[in-house]
């Protein structure tokens, strides 16, 4: 018996870059980008040399890349700052006088901050800092709102080569805890509160519960936002403001090795104690710079929004990062996109002319749901490029955003990456690469991602398997912090010397890739291996269905039978009829094998905070399990408890 995933979903519309588009960008044609990319393959230090010399380093490299599997090392001997390529690199042109972060608070409140402006404000927030004996190395936990402090407050450790670990808003106190003790942090930066769906989340009282017992943890800044009342402790706290008073805006960059630890960013994973991801300046700097400016295809022109938290890697890369690295303009929003109404989004895109959107599945199929009349009431044509990042992309949520945001003239890259990737690795590169809807299509420059078997040997087109990377890029995870043994077991030893992505996929005829969903997550049905994708794409297809969720729940017979979740557009009603029609409906669309035993009507579907669906939840709930996983990613516990109240 063969154990390979098994496609049966086929896409068939592609989208080739408008003329337009292409003429104007950077890599204007299939056969320019194939070029670069056979280059950057044979080639790579010759590649990602010319790429790092964009950027401004204070000692030369020595060696592009040193690979010890599963240990890299790029541009090694090289120094220098990556606050200083973020800032100081635009001081001497134009851009000096240009808006680097444009930004609106979710009561509406707003602000700009030129590249002079930000500098200024990250020199001196760094000279804060080092007033309380934080330098090179030291762990600083921030846990702050997506307010202008946040970047100021990365930019600034970098300026100085502290360790920053952005800890999501969202999450609680436990997690705070658990991320200070995995890190070793000495200080916590964070903020009075933060507004979330018009209410203050408390974040410096969920910082002292954190502290409540004794920690590595020696200072806490804290930054005015929402003036609630806020409890200081004396000989610990201190206010952002206040220290500000102490310092001036005098801040040399510090230089800093290619290889020194820049950020740890802790990923649940899909169980268990989160892991520390660990990025380093040098290869992450060229890395973010690159697929910033090929990807995007960036202008100095453009203003730039990713609509991630900056608790999250795309945060991380695509709202401070990438855009500062390349002198753009980033947009940063701090709230929800249904705040006050489903159009905040919509009427931010009209008000500051947003050129380029990213934003995640998640927020597609809910603004589908919450109707198109809210896009209607706004003016999109200032947007020329969209982009998707976070799950696959159901092919008629595609189209939607394709039609109803990018009013049919704007490409769509979807971008696949992860946390430890801590770069784009596949996607579509928009003046060149033809769009399939749900296709992530070919790899970016330098990345060599290739789909295996059980065995690691390379499958044929449209046999599903999983997606690895057969050799370093610059931005990749150096380890998990503190956790070396756990790094090279987790990512390198399936196969030896090559990166386990935990996802599967297959490639069509065309080298497309198609991600079908996380390997852990696919499902044996009657010897069949069925991977979650196709089957929700194939529902969400149904003109009554806003999103679905598919799992595997033991069967006698097949091994595993089909159940799907699935929550409905506003104003279909949730009848057995429904219920068969969409099982009728999959089978035509794909085939009796995946036909679900069982569908289940939901209102909503667990999500981590970062949007993605819990399925390991779904999958417990179906089985008729209690739930007994780690939930403290879960966006909204009250879904659990209507989810179980679903049940027949
Ligand atoms: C950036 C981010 C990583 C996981 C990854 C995939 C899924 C992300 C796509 C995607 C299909 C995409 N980092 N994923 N992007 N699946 N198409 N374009 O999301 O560490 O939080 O998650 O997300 O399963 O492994 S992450």
């Amino acid at each position: 018996m063969h154990s390979n995933i098994e496609s049966h979903l086929i896409e068939k519309r592609v989208f080739r870059p408008p003329k337009d588009f292409a003429k104007k960008a950077r890599i204007k044609s299939l056969d320019q980008y194939r070029r670069m990319y056979r280059e950057s393959i044979n080639r790579p230090a010759k590649f990602w040399a010319r790429e790092a010399r964009e950027l401004v380093w204070r000692a030369p490299w020595k060696k592009v890349v040193e690979w010890k599997a599963p240990f890299a090392k790029w541009f090694g001997g090289g120094k220098l700052n990556l606050s200083e390529n973020c800032l100081d690199r635009h001081l001497t042109s134009a851009r000096r006088n240009k808006a680097a972060i444009l930004w609106e608070g979710e009561p509406g409140d707003k602000r700009t901050l030129t590249y002079q402006q930000l500098h200024h404000e990250v020199c001196r927030f760094a000279n804060v800092l080092k007033r309380h004996k934080i330098g090179k190395g030291d762990r600083v936990i921030i846990y702050l709102p997506t307010i202008p402090e946040a970047a100021i407050a990365m930019l600034a450790c970098a300026r100085i080569g502290a360790v920053h670990s952005v800890v999501f808003g969202g999450f609680s106190a436990d997690s705070i805890r658990d991320r200070i003790a995995d890190s070793g942090a000495v200080a916590v930066i964070t903020a009075d509160g933060g507004y979330r769906r018009g209410a203050i989340v408390p974040l410096k009282k969920n910082v002292d519960d954190a502290l409540r017992e004794k920690t590595s943890v020696k200072c806490v800044i804290v930054f005015r936002r929402t003036g609630n009342e806020t409890h200081m402790e004396e000989g610990r706290d201190v206010w952002w403001h206040g220290e500000l008073e102490y310092v001036d805006a005098n801040c040399p960059p510090a230089l800093l090795d290619s290889e020194h630890p820049l950020y740890i960013l802790y990923t649940s994973g899909s169980t268990g104690k989160p892991k520390g991801i660990l990025h380093t300046t040098g290869g992450y700097l060229v890395g973010i710079y690159s697929t910033m400016k090929y990807v995007f295809d960036v202008r100095d022109e453009d203003i730039f929004w990713c609509t991630a938290d900056v608790g999250w890697v795309t945060g991380h890369s695509y709202v401070v990062y990438g855009p500062l690295a390349n002198g753009a303009t980033t947009l940063m929003y701090e709230g929800a996109p249904n705040w006050p109404e489903p159009d905040r989004f919509w009427k931010i895109v009209q008000e500051y002319r947003v050129n380029i959107l990213y934003t995640a599945p998640t927020a597609i199929r809910a603004f589908i749901r919450w109707g198109d009349q809210w896009v209607a009431k706004h003016d999109l044509s200032s947007l020329r490029l969209l982009g998707t990042v976070g799950e696959p992309i159901n092919p008629e949520a595609w189209i939607w955003y394709h039609k109803k945001i990018g009013g049919g003239r704007c490409p769509i890259v979807d971008t696949w990456w992860q946390t430890e990737t801590g770069t784009i690795l596949i996607t579509p590169l928009p003046g060149a690469i033809p769009t399939k809807p749900g296709s992530a299509t070919l790899p970016f420059f330098g990345v060599d991602a290739a789909i295996v078997d059980e065995k690691g040997s390379e499958v044929g087109a449209n046999v599903g398997g999983k997606l690895i990377i057969r050799r370093p890029w610059p931005a990749m995870l150096r380890t998990i912090y503190g956790d070396k043994e756990r790094y090279k077991k987790q990512y390198w030893s399936e196969f030896p010397g090559n990166y386990l992505t935990g996802d599967g996929a297959r490639r069509d005829e065309d080298g497309y890739f198609w991600i079908v969903g996380r390997i852990d997550d696919v499902l044996n049905v009657a010897g069949h291996r069925l991977g979650t994708s196709e089957i929700e794409s194939a529902l969400v297809s149904h003109a009554g269905v806003a999103e679905a969720a598919v799992v595997g729940r033991p069967d006698e017979m097949k091994g595993q039978g089909v159940v799907a979740f699935v929550t409905l557009k506003g104003g279909v009603k949730p009848t057995f009829g429904l219920k068969e029609e969409l099982r009728n409906h999959v089978g035509a669309h794909i085939g009796a094998i995946a036909k679900p035993d069982e569908v289940r009507f939901a209102e909503a579907l667990p999500k981590t905070r970062s949007g993605k669906i819990m399925r390991r939840l779904l999958k417990e709930i179906a089985s008729g399990a209690t739930v007994t996983g780690d939930t403290t990613t879960l966006e909204d516990f009250s879904v659990l408890t209507t989810l179980r109240e679903s049940e027949e």
